[in-house]
């Protein structure tokens, strides 16, 4: 019986147009869940990773919902610059969803609206499959941090 439920899964999972199909199929993978999953950062309010060179720190001020919830989610974010500490205005600030499991799809455009105080309205952040997704941030400072660019991910998981 358990063997049946598990190719169903899989069939289901190929089918899905996840990108699954053209690599096997990981049963690890297809049963791991948020949480014993390694890669993602459990969500709470105010969580902050760093840049990948070190430039920013960038902050999750709140989800809502929150924790993210498969589907609809819209995030606030606030950019810091480590060499002051100060709150960062006047980024350019891009992002883009994906889930390292299935690099063969993304997501709708995610609008970013600057709101002051070093905030940025992430919306829609359309997280519409279970599964880890990393969030990549490309944060460009043209008139504040010498022109700087950076970027920065936030991994979550959606049950
Ligand atoms: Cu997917």
């Amino acid at each position: 019986m358990f063997r049946v439920l598990l190719v169903l899964t899989l069939a289901i999972a190929a089918a899905s147009g996840c990108g699954a199909a053209a690599a096997p199929a990981d049963p690890s993978s297809e049963f791991a869940t948020c949480a014993t999953d390694e890669r993602a950062m459990p969500y709470r309010a105010g969580m902050s990773v760093p840049s990948s060179a070190g430039v920013f720190t960038v902050k999750l001020l709140d989800s809502t919902p929150g924790p993210p919830v498969k589907g609809q989610n819209t995030w606030t974010v606030e950019v810091d610059e480590v060499s002051t500490g100060a709150a960062l205005d006047g980024l350019d600030v891009s992002v883009v969803p994906r889930m390292p499991d299935h690099p063969s799809h993304g997501t709708r455009p995610v609008v970013v609206t600057p709101s002051g105080s070093g905030t940025y309205v992430l919306k829609p952040v359309y997280l519409y499959m279970s599964g880890v997704w990393e969030v990549s941030l490309v944060i460009v400072g043209a008139t504040v941090g010498s022109g700087t660019t950076d970027s920065a991910v936030i991994p979550v998981c959606i049950p």
